[in-house]
């Protein structure tokens, strides 16, 4: 996926899984809505947000608007993208658009086939949200909405100016997910050159109760991936692991031009 620079690719992992960071990408239009058009447009891709690329092959295999303990199905279509910049190759990305029925907080959700990873020989699924708030009403963004991997917020998930705090709880499976590792990428729209591979890929681990934070360096739509154990799954007779990680994605506002 990057220049290995005459390591072999075991050796690369070893040194470095983190400069790897698969994401989910997830991202509305408007993280707020509190007039005009009653359409969210969505977009989804898996890709190396950092980076910006490549992207690669995945489809959906669930999805949904969660409010108030109720689910809206969404219809995705299918677009083909190179899987880098020029390149003749091509990986899907999907598109949607959702019409607000009432106001309030809107929890979307992407859930993924599972990518089998030739470099890391396991699979990976990353089951995704992210909030829409609409027309005033802010309450729910802290409730689950019953996915097996989920993060749920502890700072609101909308509203949020650079420098904030992003303060989360990783469950799997129900449970408070511990000592789990989380990475966190930029969405980098901005062609941000990363001084060292380490600064890729940001990584914080969650407590004993699940509990995580970090702090939004810049604005921005930021993921935070927690990275859990997804039990096992074949591949042409063999069995592999699969990473079976939950990911959050919120945008950061800039600091006013008046307080700068
Ligand atoms: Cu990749």
């Amino acid at each position: 996926m990057r220049k290995l620079l005459g390591l072999t690719v075991a050796g690369i992992v070893a040194l470095s899984s983190s400069a790897y960071a698969h994401f989910v990408v997830l991202k509305p239009n408007k993280d707020i809505v509190e007039g005009g058009s009653r359409i969210i447009h969505l977009e989804t891709k898996f890709t190396h947000p950092m980076e910006g690329g490549p992207n690669m092959e995945f489809g959906i295999v669930d999805s949904g608007a969660f409010i108030n303990g109720k689910k809206y199905k969404l219809k995705w279509k299918k677009i083909m993208i190179p899987a880098l910049k020029g390149s003749n190759k091509k990986a899907p990305m999907y598109k949607t658009s959702f019409k607000i029925k009432r106001p309030g907080v809107y929890q979307f959700y992407v859930v993924p086939t599972p990518y089998f990873e030739p470099a890391e020989e396991k699979f990976i699924q990353q089951i995704t949200k992210v909030y829409v708030e609409t027309f005033g009403l802010e309450d729910g963004w802290d409730e689950p909405i019953g996915l097996k991997a989920e993060i749920v917020p502890l700072t609101r998930p909308f509203g949020i100016w650079e420098g904030n705090t992003f303060r989360g709880r990783a469950y799997l499976n129900g449970k408070p997910l511990a000592n789990a590792e989380v990475e966190i990428e930029y969405l980098n729209t901005k062609g941000v050159k990363p001084p060292a591979d380490p600064f890729v890929t940001q990584v914080v681990k969650t407590d004993k109760d699940g509990y995580f934070e970090y702090t939004i360096p810049w604005a921005g739509w930021w993921g935070f991936s927690v990275l859990g154990d997804g039990g096992k799954l074949k591949k042409d007779g063999k069995y592999y692991p699969v990473e079976l990680d939950s990911i959050v994605w919120v945008k950061a506002y800039p600091k006013p031009k008046e307080v700068r």
